[in-house]
């Protein structure tokens, strides 16, 4: 952020473009806090993002819009081809002939470069499919292969999706899934703190662009897939999702760079995990899990986990387990972090309050002995 923000209007009182230029040099060189999310694909870091956006009314203008509208049917028409290619795999057979056509369709259907909707006989046809009794007993197994998160939602939506004058309400936008390649910066403001998010892809393949953000850190968020217990991961399907996450959580929290970075672990994906553990045990994952499919066992167990994971025992751990899809569960989460941080910067903002008094006394005394429009020159300048 450079000058222009610090620009005034011309009508504007001298003394008020003064403090409003200190305010935000005083924002610029000291409360720049920086926040970085962390955490393996799909665990749900840029959900995070899009919610504090919401939340800072940070406006998704038309292009977005039109973005969210055609991923939203791309991720439609990929579950469906997920679940068909996994039922060949394993050898579930589609018995009725209808579906079987149906099945067809779908799984020779590519988008063109310049298509921006699927067709609407492909839309019914997926949605046939999903009443299907046996693509039901592939979905029953998807444990065993990689599928999204929001494949139901994007199925149980699909009449309203084909609607010709579609347009992508917020909670579409919160499901539709776009894997995040290298890094993106949100920022706003709150009070005298300008708050910079940083989102990185999660997937191995983008973990080598991490290490470029993690100098001057306020906090970590390090974003955890609860669901993950029991799924495998899209770049290895042989390796189960929660396992990797715990490893990167390892290797994340005992570098030497986040000593003294406050750590907070996001334990995302409740509204899953909730459904989850009544049907899969615990310990399909951890083998030494006892206590069954009482909810706030499994997931005070699940915490124990991360936390072993921390070498340092000073080390402090902030745990949260929401479910991102909901503004309220990241409206909380971001109350309690920023709370934690102020408190923690408390002598930053009390010094910062001061360089603005003592900037504040000294550009007074500058424009009583050179005059007024020394003022200006300097604010544009
Ligand atoms: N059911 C449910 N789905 C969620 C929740 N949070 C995120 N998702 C979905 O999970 C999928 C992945 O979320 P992302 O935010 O893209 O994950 P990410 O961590 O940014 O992934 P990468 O960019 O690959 O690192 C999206 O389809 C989200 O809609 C949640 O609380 N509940
Ligand atoms: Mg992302």
């Amino acid at each position: 952020m450079g000058c222009t923000n610090s620009k005034v209007q011309p009508d504007e009182k001298q003394s008020d473009q003064l403090d409003k230029y200190l305010r935000q040099a005083g924002k610029e060189a000291l409360l720049d806090f920086r926040i970085l999310l962390l955490g393996a694909g799909e665990s749900g870091k840029s959900t995070v993002v899009k919610q504090l956006k919401s939340i800072y009314k940070i406006q998704v203008d038309e292009e977005e819009l039109e973005s969210y509208a055609i991923n939203i049917h791309k991720n439609t028409v990929l579950c469906m081809q997920v679940l068909l290619e996994n039922g060949e795999n394993l050898k579930i057979e589609l018995n009725d002939p209808e579906t079987k056509k149906r099945a067809i369709n779908v799984k020779t259907f590519q988008f063109e470069a310049d298509v921006k909707q699927m067709p609407v006989s492909l839309g019914l046809d997926i949605e046939e499919l999903w009443k299907d009794e046996d693509i039901q007993k592939i979905w029953e197994r998807r444990s065993e292969y990689w599928f999204l998160d929001a494949t139901p939602y994007y199925f149980e939506n699909i009449q309203r999706f084909l609607e010709d004058d579609f347009r992508p309400t917020e909670e579409d936008c919160i499901m539709t899934r776009v894997r995040t390649s290298g890094i993106s910066v949100t920022e706003f403001d709150e009070g005298p703190v300008h708050f910079r998010v940083v989102d990185v892809g999660g997937q191995r393949n983008e973990r080598k662009k991490w290490i470029h953000c993690f100098d001057d850190v306020k906090a970590l968020l390090f974003v955890v897939n609860l669901a993950g217990y029991d799924q495998v991961m899209f770049e290895d399907p042989s390796q189960n999702r929660m396992q990797e996450s715990l490893t990167l959580f390892g290797q994340i929290c005992n570098n030497p760079i986040f000593a003294d970075t406050p750590t907070f672990l996001v334990l995302n994906k409740k509204d899953l995990f909730e459904q989850m553990i009544q049907k899969t045990d615990l310990s399909k994952c951890f083998p030494d899990y006892k206590g069954g499919s009482d909810v706030k066992v499994a997931l005070d167990f699940i915490q124990s986990k991360y936390q072993q994971k921390i070498q340092d025992p000073n080390k402090p751990l902030h745990c949260f387990f929401i479910a991102a899809r909901y503004k309220k569960d990241i409206k909380y989460t971001w109350e309690e972090v920023k709370g934690i941080l102020l408190e923690d910067n408390k002598k930053v903002l009390q010094k910062a309050n001061k360089e603005l008094k003592k900037s504040k006394n000294k550009q007074e005394k500058l424009d009583a002995a050179n005059g007024a429009n020394t003022t200006t020159a300097k604010i544009n300048g």
